[in-house]
């Protein structure tokens, strides 16, 4: 099962599975998106029926009361796709989370996945940006510390802006590039197994991990170093990955090729204590050797929110220090100005009255 939440969301979830069950506040997007099931969130405003969330995700949270039933029934075991910086798509999506925090244990089987997009910090709107950030710390972070969720796989819109591209272009480079890490059980089932197994049920399980999930695929070249080559082929449309705390790869082997390169690959993460799932298959259409790896990582709320701005650029970075600093509060330190100058001075061997001149003059003494 797929859903898409919001505008983002549901291009993406249809463009993945045509069957995908979409849900909007909007009639009109949602009438937009052809999809096979719509569901209309109703906002009970003064106005009627509203058009959108005006980036304003308490009208999300406010429109998934009257959805949300249906919305927890769909999401069991299903890939929920949404935008972290719009109304619906981030105002829902952090209600259904909350949700999801409060639930017992939610059984591997019944784990949601989120697909998420991020906005690029450095060229949208503050309301998305901040948005995002509200989410990333609150929502997002408390579902992941229950284990009630599963996967996440956070994407962005950097690339996007940066090489320029035409928005449904780029959304069809984020399916065709999740469709490459989904297709690893239908890849393990189809061809000739040489090594490794990794079954539906494997990967349903590694799926149902309360973790991020970057994955990334490449040609390997055995000659060289496994971890040299995975640091330049990580994938450009997911936010960087951190040390990881599970992994699993697919190895396919060209025709006539020696599968033991793929030894290579499980030393590199022993080296990081991980031990990782994995498949070695045959796969004559190939040339060389194709990996398929997927690093499955944690992340504290702060640091969250430091990889969202380690992908921005000055202006997002001063964005996000601000918020940072909202909540965190420094405690004031009380410096008595010439005490603490003629200290200095003494360390740089300056004169004390060096010092004081040049406070004087500038007017701070
Ligand atoms: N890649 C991509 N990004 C999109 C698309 N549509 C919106 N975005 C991004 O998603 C964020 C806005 O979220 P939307 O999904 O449009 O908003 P929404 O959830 O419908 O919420 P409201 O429109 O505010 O009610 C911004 O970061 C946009 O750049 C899309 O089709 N593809
Ligand atoms: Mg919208």
């Amino acid at each position: 099962m797929t859903l898409g939440i919001g505008g983002a969301g549901s291009r993406l979830a249809v463009k993945l599975d045509p069957g995908a069950t979409i849900v909007n506040v909007s009639q009109i997007e949602l009438e937009k998106t052809p999809a096979e099931h719509r569901i209309l969130a109703m906002v009970h405003a003064a106005r009627g029926q509203l058009q959108g969330s005006r980036k304003d995700p308490a009208i999300g949270r406010a429109a998934f009361a009257s959805v949300k039933d249906e919305l927890l029934a769909l999401c069991r075991n299903s890939l929920l796709f949404a935008s972290t910086g719009g109304g619906t798509g981030s105002g829902m999506t952090a209600a259904l989370l909350e949700e999801l925090a409060t639930r017992d244990d939610i059984p591997p089987t019944e784990k949601a996945v989120f697909a998420l997009l991020l906005p690029h910090a450095e060229r949208e709107s503050a309301e998305y940006v901040n948005n995002t950030l509200d989410f990333l710390r609150g929502p997002l972070s408390l579902a992941i510390d229950t284990g009630n969720t599963g996967n996440i796989f956070l994407f962005s819109n950097r690339l996007k802006f940066e090489s320029r591209l035409p928005e449904d272009e780029y959304n069809t480079m984020l399916v065709d590039s999740l469709q490459v890490f989904l297709a690893i059980p239908e890849k393990c089932a189809q061809l000739d197994l040489l090594d490794g197994h990794i079954d539906p049920e494997d990967f349903s399980l590694f799926m149902s991990r309360p973790y991020f999930n970057h994955f990334t695929y490449f040609e390997f070249d055995p000659a060289k170093p496994f971890g040299e080559q995975l640091r330049s082929n990580l994938n450009p449309l997911l936010l960087l990955p951190d040390n990881p705390i599970e992994a699993l790869f697919l190895l396919e082997v060209p025709a006539d090729a020696d599968p033991a390169p793929f030894y290579d690959l499980i030393d590199f993460f022993v080296d990081q204590e991980v031990t990782p799932s994995y498949t070695v298959v045959r796969n004559s259409q190939r040339g060389k050797y194709f990996v398929t790896v997927s690093l499955l990582y944690s992340r504290k709320p702060a640091e969250l929110v430091e990889d969202f701005s380690r992908i921005s650029e000055k202006r997002a970075r001063a964005k996000v220090r601000k918020s940072l600093e909202q909540h965190v509060t420094l405690p004031r330190l009380e410096v008595n100005l010439e005490r603490e100058t003629k200290r200095v001075g003494k360390e740089k061997g300056a004169t004390e009255e060096d010092v004081l001149a040049v406070l004087q003059r500038i007017g701070k003494l």
